[in-house]
């Protein structure tokens, strides 16, 4: 089996994004860190990194054994447990350049330390009690953050405040759990009823609580994810204008010629703080030519695959089969636009809810920007599906942490019935130990190896 040796190797990575930039750090980790960086890195005035004070910049020089300077850089010393790993830590900071910073991580392995694997640095920052699991997640979530609404969720996951929220349920399940176990051991105490009453009022607010933070997932999830929405209709309805309007510039190219999008183009923008992927489609019609029939099966492909359908109707022409036909093709949770509201109508919305009932429509101007801002809040609330996108408390934005809480609140309902049925006891604790067991799991105090690779494994190298 596998054995996590976290004390034994010490590993180096480039901490930094790919690419030419001004700086790229490597960065080591482990016992031998500072021994690894005594052998490369040649400082102008302060000694071996073994004697600097930790935590100091200092200036000199990457050398490669033959003494050929490598890159001229800046280095800093991080005694464990005062470092992120809570190891010995390492960090070189050399000119951006991917050869240099590729050489300088060369020269650490080459003398002694190993590749670190994705996420290796937080794990062991996780092995070694610097952070819980959940925290090691945020770290995660902080680096992928592409809005500002979500790194605001991944700082409060990182500081702690869903940790210490569910160490607090744990440990009011701990006494629920003890109480229980005096109840069996002693049942006919004069005190049972009492403790009957007290467990069934701490199952109750436990469930609660879990049920407060479990109405934050839907928002949490798609602010972590994001969102693809598609946004399809017939040839020159203003699909292309309408992805420029939402962009706030002119991406695609749009013109009175039917046909002008060919190909689906694909592009990220920020829905009041969440994270979107815009897909503009080629138009939905009867295909003329090879390319147009690619690019309608294209057309489809990305429809099927939307978080959010957009279908787009030219209001000013009177309704034709293909609209009727996508209408009525469209997910229950489309929303239906209707645009060129700039020009005379030839059509209501009315019209629209024969052909696809229940839909939301809602009425714009792609060419001057009329119901934009209208139209950004119907897509968000459509996504959103009556959750909210509020990051200023504690956000469930991981799956595993979802799926574990409602596994933990379906536990505690169990137990909730046999308490009302008045089960043995053993039946009653069975669901309460399944629910501390499930939070456990979130914070790391309970969980396989496994399942740590699958979570760290998501991460990139050097974090
Ligand atoms: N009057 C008016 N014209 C529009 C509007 N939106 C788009 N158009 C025009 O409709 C034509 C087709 O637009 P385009 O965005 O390329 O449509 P697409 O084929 O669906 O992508 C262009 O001439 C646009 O200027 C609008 O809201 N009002
Ligand atoms: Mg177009």
């Amino acid at each position: 089996m596998y054995q996590y040796q976290s004390s034994v190797d010490t590993i180096a990575a480039i901490a930094t994004a790919t690419g030419p930039g001004g700086v790229a750090i490597v960065r080591l980790s482990g016992a031998r860190s500072i021994d690894v960086a005594g052998k490369i890195f040649f400082a102008r005035s302060a000694g071996v990194p073994g004697s600097w004070k930790p935590n100091v910049l200092h200036y000199g020089w990457v050398k490669a054994a033959s003494g050929a300077v490598v890159d001229e850089a800046l280095a800093v010393v991080m005694r464990g447990p005062h470092s992120y790993t809570a190891e010995d830590t390492v960090e070189i900071h050399t000119h951006g350049g991917p050869a240099a910073v590729r050489a300088t991580l060369d020269l650490c392995l080459a003398n002694g330390a190993r590749l670190a694997e994705p996420g290796e640095f937080t794990r062991r920052a996780f092995i070694n009690g610097r952070l819980d699991l959940a925290q090691a997640e945020a770290v995660l979530d902080m680096v992928s953050a592409r809005t500002e609404l979500m790194l605001r969720a991944a700082n409060h996951q990182l500081n702690g405040d869903l940790s210490r929220e569910l160490f607090s349920l744990r440990d009011i399940l701990t006494t629920v759990y003890a109480g229980i176990e005096a109840l069996l051991n002693f049942p006919e105490d004069d005190t049972e009823h009492g403790q009957l009453a007290r467990v069934c009022r701490d199952v109750a607010s436990v469930l609660t609580r879990i049920e407060t933070l479990l109405s934050t997932a839907r928002g949490g999830v798609i602010l972590r994810e994001g969102v693809r929405m598609v946004i399809c209709g017939k040839p020159n309805v203003g699909k292309s204008s309408l992805l420029n309007a939402l962009l706030k510039h002119e991406r695609a190219i749009v013109t009175d010629v039917a046909g002008t999008t060919r190909d689906t183009l694909e592009e990220s923008f920020n829905l009041k703080g969440l994270p979107v992927n815009l897909v503009d489609t080629a138009g939905i019609l009867t295909p003329r030519d090879k390319v147009e029939e690619e690019a309608v099966r294209r057309s489809y492909g990305s429809i099927a695959s939307a978080d959010l359908v957009l279908v787009v109707l030219d209001r000013s022409m009177p309704l034709e089969e293909i609209d009727r036909s996508l209408l009525s093709d469209s997910p229950a949770g489309a929303v239906i636009i209707l645009n060129k509201s700039d020009l005379s109508p030839a059509f209501t919305p009315v019209d629209i809810q024969m052909s696809a009932p229940g839909r939301t429509v809602v009425e714009v101007s792609a060419f001057n920007r009329d119901g934009v801002s209208r139209l950004e809040s119907v897509l968000l609330a459509s996504v959103l599906k009556g959750g909210s996108l509020d990051a200023n408390g504690v956000v469930l934005t991981n799956v595993r942490h979802i799926e574990a809480l409602r596994q933990a609140a379906a536990a505690l309902q169990s137990s909730q019935q046999a308490l009302n049925a008045k089960a043995p006891g053993e039946i009653i604790s069975d669901g309460i130990k399944t629910a501390i067991n499930r939070l456990d799991a979130i914070t790391g105090r309970d969980i396989d190896t496994d399942a740590l690779d699958r979570i760290f494994s998501a991460f990139c190298i050097g974090k």
